[in-house]
């Protein structure tokens, strides 16, 4: 076996991974990233589109924003749509000038995965069978077989499990360390993917036929969300089913129709584990907590933890200072728990319009007086655009 060791071992490619690998690189601390895909398929992996306004600052910090993010478009108004009415939000100027950007993820994996291999960083594609050892002693290893099927052993001082919610890092810590929370939001979206004209401003429509949002993908091609009905399976959806839900909920007869080139079924839940690290082994994104795609925080969270572990790591290496990485799994949580909650704040606005349970009149009513006290109060859009602009740690 072919045995070699790092400073920081990196479980996987994904926003969490190549962004410690970037923040690290920076500042000069040796780490190997091990990733089980082969690079096309990383880098071709279609999730999340927006930056928001903190994770820039990050990359803006580290002098990471040139490569990663220039001339991606910020964000300008989001329209939100009730019962067809349009109404604009500005997000960043509510924030006091905070945009965010537009930032499909996969440009963002990409231009992270070039930057990190220019700067001479060790990424290892193809890397099968990962298996943690020694993680209550002083220095872990990782064993692993590489592309060509050779064994090989990396010993580390750190590890960072980025490998997100399927990986194998978190359940190689002990049984009985970790605290689960899970929760069903009980909301499935259907997304599809149409050859139809992007929307002015991203779009978001509340109605009583259910939730329906349409996102730019390119100026020719649309992304569409719809709300389906809990436990149905939308895939039988037929195209002119879909079109016309989606004229209905969008509040536009002359929606134009386009060839459907994707669908995909989302179901939203949320996914927390504390403490996020276990003795040198930190969990970093998705590996540590899922949460539902309204605000578009995953690709956030990730980004940030990876910094918060980043800056926790630089001080113990360069100054001896270990209590930024005895607070990191104290600092993440807070910071996911305050965006669980706005998730779900914001989900319970935009889909219990279109609510027909029992009690679905009353929380319509509801969603509708929350939707409307951002307009109509400067301290709650406020408030709204701060979380949406991202909260520092
Ligand atoms: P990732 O992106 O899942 O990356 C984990 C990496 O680890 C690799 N891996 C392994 N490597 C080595 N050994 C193993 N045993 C391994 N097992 C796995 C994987 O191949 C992968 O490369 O986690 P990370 O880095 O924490 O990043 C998290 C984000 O990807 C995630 O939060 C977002 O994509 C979530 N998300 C969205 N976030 C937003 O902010 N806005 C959105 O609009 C949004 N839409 C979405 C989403 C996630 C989706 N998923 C997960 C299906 C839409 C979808 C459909």
């Amino acid at each position: 076996m072919s045995a070699e060791s790092t400073t920081v071992g990196i479980i996987g490619a994904g926003p969490a991974g190549l962004a410690l690998a970037n923040l690290l690189q920076r500042s000069g601390v040796a780490c190997v990233v091990l990733e089980l895909r082969e690079r096309a398929y990383v880098e071709e992996r279609q999730r999340a589109g927006v930056i928001d306004h903190f994770v820039g600052q990050i990359f803006e910090e580290s002098g990471l924003a040139e490569a990663l993010t220039a001339g991606m478009p910020v964000e300008t108004l989001l329209e939100i749509r009730n019962e067809g009415v349009p109404r604009f939000l500005d997000g960043p100027g509510l924030a006091g000038g905070r945009p965010s950007r537009l930032v499909p993820q996969q440009m963002l994996v990409r231009r992270m995965i070039g930057t990190f291999q220019d700067g001479g960083g060790d990424l290892r594609f193809g890397a099968r069978d990962i298996t943690l050892h020694d993680l209550d002693g002083a220095r872990p290893r990782v064993v692993y077989r590489d592309a060509d099927g050779t064994e090989r052993e990396l010993t580390c001082d750190y590890l960072a499990g980025c490998d997100g919610y399927h990986g194998v890092s978190r359940g190689s810590i002990p049984d009985g360390e970790l605290t689960t929370y899970r929760f069903d939001h009980r909301l499935g979206w259907y997304t599809v993917l149409a050859d139809s004209p992007a929307p002015r401003y991203p779009l978001m429509a509340i109605s009583r036929h259910g939730f329906a949002a349409q996102f730019a993908r390119g100026p020719h091609a649309s992304r569409f969300y719809l709300q389906h009905p809990y436990g149905e399976d939308p895939r039988n959806w037929s195209d002119e089913y879909t079109w016309e839900q989606l004229r209905l909920r969008l509040g536009d007869d002359a929606l134009p129709i386009g060839a459907i080139t994707g669908r995909e079924v989302v179901e939203m839940r949320s996914f927390v584990v504390e403490p996020m690290a276990y003795r040198k082994l930190f969990l970093v994104g998705d590996a540590a907590h899922i949460i539902t795609p309204m605000g578009a925080k995953g690709m956030n969270l990730a980004v940030t933890d990876a910094y918060v572990l980043a800056r926790a790591i630089i001080a113990a290496e360069e100054k001896g200072d270990g209590s930024g990485l005895a607070a990191y799994s104290d600092v993440c949580l807070r910071r996911t728990w305050d965006y669980q909650e706005f998730s779900r704040w914001f989900s319970e606005m935009v889909h219990e319009a279109g609510d027909h349970s029992e009690d679905g009149a009353f929380r319509r009513k509801l969603a509708q007086a929350r939707l409307e006290r951002l307009f109509s109060s400067p301290t709650a859009g406020a408030a709204f655009a701060d979380l949406m602009a991202g909260t520092p740690v």
